[in-house]
């Protein structure tokens, strides 16, 4: 069995706000939205072993945060689109073009099946969860789930849809509804698993602050 992992990647307020009106809570947070695609595009360094096919990493979604992300950036660039909704009936097609399409599948768990039939996917890519909070929280409740990108926004922005999760400032652990005890990573240790130097500290934008962090979870 291939272990396959998933990454949940979000920014949320510190009552882990994530969403308003079918979109993001705030505006113009650039350099948080180029972080985010940056992370969920670069591959590891490990390489896929079979030859020619240009390995990508995959993110999955559910249909509203597919629904929201405007049309020109769809499917994200760079990276296998799979999108989830209780309307795909059929099976998700063998070959896509990644470049102009997104598989399409019935559950997290067909989402998953399907990156584990594809072998070049299974074997050398990260396998993102980017939201909502329907399907962040349907992959908090599997073992696969082993880490948080977490974005925390330091202003108190109005949201109607929360990070099924609370990742506390203060205590450095976590508990979720769903098992297991989350810790706060180090940068290194962000800076390592992305393989990117991460921007320490608080950081602002567009007058909202804001820290990229990492959390774990600990059996
Ligand atoms: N995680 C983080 N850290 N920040 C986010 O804004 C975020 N957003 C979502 C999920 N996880 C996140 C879901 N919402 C795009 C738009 C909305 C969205 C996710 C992605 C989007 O258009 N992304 C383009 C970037 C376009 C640009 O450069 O402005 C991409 O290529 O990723």
């Amino acid at each position: 069995m291939l272990p396959l992992e998933l990454t949940l990647v979000v920014a949320a307020t510190r009552n882990m706000g994530i969403g308003r009106n079918g979109t993001l809570p705030w505006t113009g947070l650039k350099k948080e939205m180029a972080y985010f695609a940056r992370v969920t595009k670069r591959l590891p360094s490990v390489l896929n072993r079979d030859g020619n096919t240009p390995a990508m990493n995959a993110v999955i979604m559910g249909r509203k945060t597919w629904d929201s992300i405007p049309p020109k950036f769809r499917p994200l660039k760079g990276r296998l689109n799979i999108v989830i909704s209780r309307s795909h009936t059929e099976p998700p097609a063998k070959q896509i073009n990644a470049e102009t399409e997104a598989v399409k599948v019935g559950s997290l768990e067909q989402a998953i099946q399907y990156l584990e039939s594809s072998s070049t996917i299974a074997q050398s890519s990260k396998v993102f969860v980017i939201g909502g909070a329907q399907i962040y929280a349907s992959a908090l409740q599997l073992k696969e789930a082993r880490r948080v990108l977490l974005t925390r926004v330091m202003s108190d922005f109005e949201c109607d849809t929360f990070f099924p999760l609370q990742l506390s400032e203060d205590s450095s652990e976590a508990k979720g509804d769903n098992a297991g005890r989350w810790v706060r990573k180090s940068k290194e240790d962000l800076d390592q698993w992305t393989g990117e130097t991460v921007p320490e500290g608080i950081q602002e934008e567009n007058q909202t602050q804001y820290e990229f962090q990492m959390w774990e979870r600990v059996e």
